[in-house]
């Protein structure tokens, strides 16, 4: 994995050997994006696999099932994370013990390879929707970081800058882990597209003022009713949005779908510690990098993650087979009976 908490300041690739380091990794956001937990949690099962293959069938299937619980607790609200370890757990219970290992390690690539088919897709539909000039906002980071290869909010504009159209994005700050600050603008400025960072509290004077097209972002988990919950503050721009008369667009693959959860409201949201709100990491003059409190000591801070969307601002959900269009419930019932592609099998 990429050390996703040292960029953009350092550049550094980490190796976790057990399912229980693959775990902590994802619980301590080494790696994060609802896309990228759900591919590490596959191969954290693959290495539970590995590390139990030696056992009897009946206590190999308690250790898988023990890991897939484990791999599932580190971060409760993207959705992709339980659907791949879960296809995971099913793939270690199928066919010969000597073959399970085998099997597993397969779905984990075939997960990440429909993820890989998904964002080419996404780039490719919502590429469509973003016109010469366009200047586009986007909130947290749903980039090549967070998913794979083309990312997911990222993906249309990558594509609609290489098919020449000039496009200028807003990179939101996402306090407080600052993934728009850290993540999407490296992101951008590798890439060559033009893009300012800027705080979280400023997308409503840009769209006041006429200067934000179309707003993309990513998504953690989408109700059935299409109520979408993602990083925290993605439900006010949605608001400024509407208000303003600007598109809303969440960009997510057929993964991040829960049909389980009517509504948003059945989402769980992971509130996380008050130190992320208290405290700022960074790099210092000196290129130190160092961690700064901004509040006085013993500040009570609360720290929710994420936040739904209600499905009425969305004005449309960019996926691999498609833009949905609202009535969610139905557009999103119809996308998820269509075949999968890019999988290997
Ligand atoms: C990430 C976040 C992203 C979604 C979309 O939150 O909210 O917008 O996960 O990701 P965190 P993807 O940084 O807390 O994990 O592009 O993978 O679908």
């Amino acid at each position: 994995m990429i050390d996703q908490r040292l960029l953009p300041h350092r550049f550094q690739i980490v190796s976790f050997k057990t399912h229980r380091e693959t775990a902590n990794a994802i619980r301590e956001m080494v790696l994060r994006g609802a896309g990228a937990i759900g591919v590490a949690g596959g191969y954290g099962m693959a290495q539970a696999a590995v590390e139990a293959k030696d056992l009897p069938p009946r206590k190999f299937t308690a250790y898988m099932r023990r890991a897939a619980k484990l791999l599932k607790s580190t971060r409760p609200t993207a959705v992709n994370l339980p659907h791949a370890v879960d296809r995971c757990l099913a793939a270690s219970s199928r066919g010969p013990m000597e073959k399970r290992v085998e099997r597993i390690a397969e779905e984990a690539d075939k997960i990440a390879l429909e993820d890989l088919a998904a964002s080419q897709a996404i780039g490719e539909h919502g590429s469509e929707l973003i016109k010469d000039g366009y200047r586009i906002l986007t909130h947290c980071n749903a980039g090549a970081l967070a998913f794979i290869d083309y990312g997911t909010a990222l993906s249309p504009v990558r594509f609609a800058a290489r098919q020449g159209k000039r496009v200028f994005v807003y990179v939101d700050e996402t306090r407080p882990r600052s993934q728009g600050a850290k993540l999407t603008a490296w992101e951008l400025q590798q890439e060559g597209i033009p893009y300012a960072l800027i705080v979280d509290n400023a997308a409503g004077y840009f769209m006041r003022r006429g200067e934000v097209d179309v707003v993309i972002v990513g998504a953690d988990r989408i109700a059935a009713n299409g109520d979408v919950a993602n990083k925290i503050g993605t439900y006010e721009k949605a608001v400024l949005a509407h208000e303003n008369g600007v598109s809303f667009y969440v960009a997510a693959p057929k993964m991040t779908f829960d049909l389980g959860c009517p509504t948003g409201d059945d989402i769980v949201i992971e509130e996380r510690s008050p130190e992320e709100v208290n405290w700022v990491w960074g790099e210092d003059e000196d290129g130190n990098l160092t961690k700064v409190r901004i509040s006085a000591k013993d500040t009570p801070a609360r720290n929710p993650s994420f936040d739904v969307t209600p499905a009425k601002y969305i004005t449309g959900i960019i996926t691999e087979v498609g833009v949905l269009r609202p009535p969610y419930d139905e557009s999103i019932r119809k996308a998820l009976s269509e075949p999968q592609k890019g999988s290997l099998g």
